[in-house]
């Protein structure tokens, strides 16, 4: 099996390039931001708990994300390999998902960080906000609040894979393109 974690802050492109890469690579897509999303348009208990989080800009519980993930790993026996997007976002998410592979007798192989300026994250946001209908885009106190969030709790993720040597990190300015055969060269340099 072939794990990737596409890294980066809130709008920096994980759900636009994982869509790409997914098509190109076959790679079972885990995006923890689409399930609550879609647990939040189901009206089910979790998304009704998910949702006053989201709005704010704040994390989930890493309880409440753990649990969906372990599911989804579960429900996946004999796929290519995981993309993950937008997970793991604490150390104690990147330590459960670290564990849950190893039952699985798999692990991540490489975690690939889209570096992107605040300024072009709040464009991108705003952007977005026009079409996407999320309530947590449009906020300027919600941007801030998630870019702080992302500093102080996201950012351990890439310390942590760092001590194992398997974090790349790639401009996410430019095209989707070109951002997209930049991703895919790290990938091919190791699948
Ligand atoms: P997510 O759904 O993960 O979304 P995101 O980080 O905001 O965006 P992403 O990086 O995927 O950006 P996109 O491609 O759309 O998280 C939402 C919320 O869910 C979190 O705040 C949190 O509350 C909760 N959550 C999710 N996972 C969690 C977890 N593990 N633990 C706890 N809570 C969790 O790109 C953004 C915009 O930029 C788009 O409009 C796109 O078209 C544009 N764009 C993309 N690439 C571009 C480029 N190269 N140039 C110009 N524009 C570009």
């Amino acid at each position: 099996m072939f794990n990737l974690i596409l890294f980066g802050p809130p709008g920096s492109g994980k759900g636009t390039q994982s869509e790409k890469l997914i098509t190109k690579y076959g790679f079972k897509h885990l995006s923890t931001g689409d399930i609550l999303r879609s647990e939040i348009a189901n009206q089910t208990q979790l998304g009704l708990e998910a949702k006053s989080f989201m709005d704010a800009g704040k994390l989930v519980p890493d309880a409440v994300v753990i649990g969906m993930v372990g599911a989804a790993i579960t429900a996946n026996p004999g796929v290519y390999g995981f993309l993950f997007d937008g997970f793991p976002r604490t150390k104690p998410q990147a330590e459960a998902l670290d564990t849950l592979l190893s039952e699985h007798g798999t692990s991540i192989n490489v975690v690939l960080a889209m570096e992107v300026p605040e300024e072009e994250l709040i464009a991108r946001m705003i952007g977005r906000s026009k079409t996407s209908g999320r309530t947590d885009d449009a906020d300027p106190e919600v941007q801030k609040k998630r870019l702080s969030v992302y500093k102080n709790e996201t950012l351990a993720v890439a310390d942590h894979y760092s001590q194992f040597d398997k974090v790349v990190s790639l401009n996410g300015l430019g095209s989707i393109d070109d951002i997209f055969n930049a991703l895919c060269a790290e990938i091919d340099a190791r699948a």
